[in-house]
């Protein structure tokens, strides 16, 4: 399978690079420097009209949206056995942490991040942030109540959720200081091998 990434670090494009190295594909890396504006430019746009990061392209066909990518990367390899079987009793769990990260998950942080950095000041609505901040502690503490006890979000074994779950909360670490849990949960994720080869 021809794979080309486009990718910039420390952002969403981690979660399939991440998971690249989890199953051992080969794949190509294209740097977009989204800093500098590249996801503007015509040729980014003809691959992600939205000029944004993570887009895939397998052989001609281009993939958007890092959850599907991870998804469907993980089912195409049901030998690498990062997701239980569609069978499984433990599948709807898998099924829920993969939609919770970018449903639940992810939201709130990135309100905060809108409404009090990068919207232009005369947009933002300065009583999200509170609010936003408030309903993020509460999901963290359901996700650290889920992990009291385990290693991963399905127990013992680390699935593609983890990346999901994990890549999303790595983005905030400023807010898991009250969640022995998460912290834990994010150490363990960073000393895996293949997050160190994806975010070298
Ligand atoms: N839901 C999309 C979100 C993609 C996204 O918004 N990526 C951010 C980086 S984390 C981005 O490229 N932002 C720049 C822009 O949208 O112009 C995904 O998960 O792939």
């Amino acid at each position: 399978m021809d794979i080309t990434l486009y990718y910039t670090p420390q952002t969403r494009s981690v979660r399939p690079r991440w998971l690249l190295e989890e199953l051992g594909l080969d794949y190509k890396l294209h740097p977009i420097d989204l800093f500098a504006g590249e996801g503007e430019s015509k040729e980014y746009k003809e691959i992600n009209p939205l000029g944004a990061v993570p887009a895939m392209k397998i052989g001609d066909q281009i993939m958007l949206e890092s959850g599907a990518m991870c998804h469907w990367l993980t089912d195409f390899h049901p030998d690498k056995k990062l997701a239980p079987a569609v069978q499984d009793p433990t599948r709807p769990k898998y099924e829920q942490w993969m939609m919770f990260s970018q449903a639940t998950l992810e939201m709130q942080p990135w309100l905060v991040l809108l409404h009090s950095k990068i919207l232009p000041e005369a947009d933002r609505v300065d009583d999200i942030v509170p609010w936003a901040e408030q309903r993020h502690q509460s999901i963290l503490k359901v996700l650290n109540a889920a992990l009291e006890g385990k290693d991963y979000l399905l127990g013992d074994e680390f699935s593609t959720a983890d990346i999901m779950v994990g890549s999303t909360l790595m983005f905030v670490p400023e807010t898991l200081t009250e969640f022995p849990e998460l912290q834990a949960y994010i150490k363990r994720l960073n000393d895996r091998p293949a997050f160190k080869r994806a975010t070298n």
